[in-house]
């Protein structure tokens, strides 16, 4: 089995991204028989789709998950809803800035994720690490990567189980904020990864 796991490189005025920093400490890592792939998607508004879109062709995967940072969250997020709209709050990597227009005009207004999130949010509070399942993965690159995945995968109708992974802030971006706001360890992160990893190997074999 393989599962791509995909982080953003960083974006806005940061200089580092925790999901790039997840995937790469695990990637490397033996999960029985599961390969895991791993991948940097730029933020850029048609780059970071496109290249998921191509990984998706190349590498076959049985399952992906994409990380992104959501600044200001205070738990891990596992996003159940990928929606059909773009309003960027700041602009992209290029410079671009979209403000309220569909991803596409002929696409449902959302998709489910498809990874087992009931069990990996019970997962993760079993071992004491905050997470919650959220209903939102905001109108920026994060949820474009991941209605765009969705939609892939309806329309090409793969067998991929699919989803999005929002990480709360590292405590040097929190420590370096003007804003008070929350954040979580990096090897805890690294740990929740792992922990949703193994659920999600556990679905698939079902
Ligand atoms: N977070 C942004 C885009 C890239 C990332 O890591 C988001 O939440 O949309």
């Amino acid at each position: 089995m393989k599962i791509l796991l995909t982080g953003f490189e960083p974006f806005g005025e940061k200089d580092i991204n925790p999901s790039q920093m997840v995937v790469d400490a695990i990637s490397g890592q033996k999960y029985s028989e599961t390969e895991l792939v791993k991948a940097l998607l730029p933020v850029h508004h048609n780059l970071g789709p496109k290249t998921l879109n191509t990984l998706l062709k190349e590498q076959e995967p049985d399952a992906v998950i994409a990380f992104g940072l959501a600044t200001g969250r205070p738990k891990i997020s596992l996003e159940r809803l990928a929606i059909n709209w773009m309003d960027y709050r700041i602009a992209d990597n290029a410079g671009i800035k979209i403000n309220n227009q569909p991803i596409f005009m002929d696409a449902p207004a959302a998709y489910f994720a498809t990874l087992p999130i009931e069990s990996m949010h019970e997962a993760l509070a079993k071992e004491n690490i905050p997470g919650e399942i959220s209903l939102s993965a905001g109108t920026y690159l994060c949820n474009q990567v991941f209605f765009t995945l969705m939609h892939e995968i309806s329309v090409q109708k793969l067998r991929i189980k699919a989803g999005f992974i929002h990480l709360p802030a590292l405590p040097e971006q929190a420590a370096n904020s003007e804003k008070v706001i929350p954040s979580m360890s990096l090897d805890m992160e690294i740990m929740a990864a792992q922990i949703m990893i193994t659920q999600l190997i556990q679905s698939l074999q079902e």
